[in-house]
């Protein structure tokens, strides 16, 4: 079972809305994602009403895939994660988001710092404004501007920060262009994440051949059960030919 989220490796994961995952759709989905081997459970979303913690609890009750916290605002913050995104909203200009929140966070999160990886969050605008944009009152860079994509993604990586991830809002209307994801993927060493609005199986592949390390599925993954297998196998794939781009 992969444990290591900071591996330049092509990876799979699974997010879990802490507001729609229970009951038998989430035996059935992680079911399915133990199947096809998923490497990793996300959890967490721009606004919950639902506990973080009993998804977690139950998630581990019914596979023993890695679980990471992907926190959408200090109340998520779980010591049950067994790897927590400690993430920098970089596309905003919003000073909580950048370090207000991390400091308040920092004595609860003091004695697990081994979980935590800090990560580049990068919102991307790819038509509607989504759900993240709204919350974190921060304006996403627009898809065409690829030279601010990559510029904002090497100074994540000059701060030390150990991974970038490229948003573009879960349901967004269309994933982020690939394009864009190849630049920031060539320009930075560091492993790239890629997430929302992610639809089928061939852009799982036209979204690792651009250079995604990992791969986000959220959404798609409830209305078309097949897309996980699917990516998965891609995945696998890719791992076989032994590509990294
Ligand atoms: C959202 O990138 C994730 O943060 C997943 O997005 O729900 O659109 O797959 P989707």
């Amino acid at each position: 079972m992969k444990q290591n989220i900071l591996l330049k490796e092509k990876s799979v994961a699974l997010l879990l809305d802490p507001d729609k995952a229970s009951g038998e759709s989430l035996k059935r989905i992680l079911n399915s994602a133990s199947e096809c081997k998923t490497d990793f459970i996300m959890v967490g979303g721009s606004l919950t009403f639902s506990s973080i913690d009993t998804l977690i609890d139950r998630t581990r009750e019914l596979c023993d895939i890695p679980v990471v916290l992907f926190p959408g605002n200090l109340l998520q913050l779980t010591r049950k994660a067994d790897k927590i995104l400690l993430l920098s909203l970089i596309s905003g200009r919003n000073p909580e988001l950048l370090i207000g929140n991390h400091v308040i966070a920092a004595p609860f999160l003091k004695d697990i710092r081994e979980k935590l990886i800090p990560v580049g969050y990068i919102l991307i605008s790819c038509g509607m404004k989504t759900s993240v944009e709204y919350i974190s009152q921060t304006e996403a860079i627009p898809s065409d501007k690829t030279d601010i994509a990559v510029a904002t993604a090497l100074a994540g990586e000059m701060l030390g920060l150990k991974m970038i991830y490229l948003e573009a809002g879960s349901g967004a209307s269309k994933h982020i262009p690939v394009e864009l994801i190849n630049a920031v993927h060539e320009n930075i060493s560091i492993p790239l994440t890629v997430g929302g609005g992610i639809r089928s199986g061939s852009e799982v592949r036209n979204i690792f051949s651009a250079g995604a390390d990992l791969i986000i599925l959220g959404n798609s993954c409830e209305r078309n059960p097949e897309l996980l297998a699917d990516a998965c196998r891609i995945r696998d794939e890719f791992r076989r030919s032994g590509k990294t781009t």
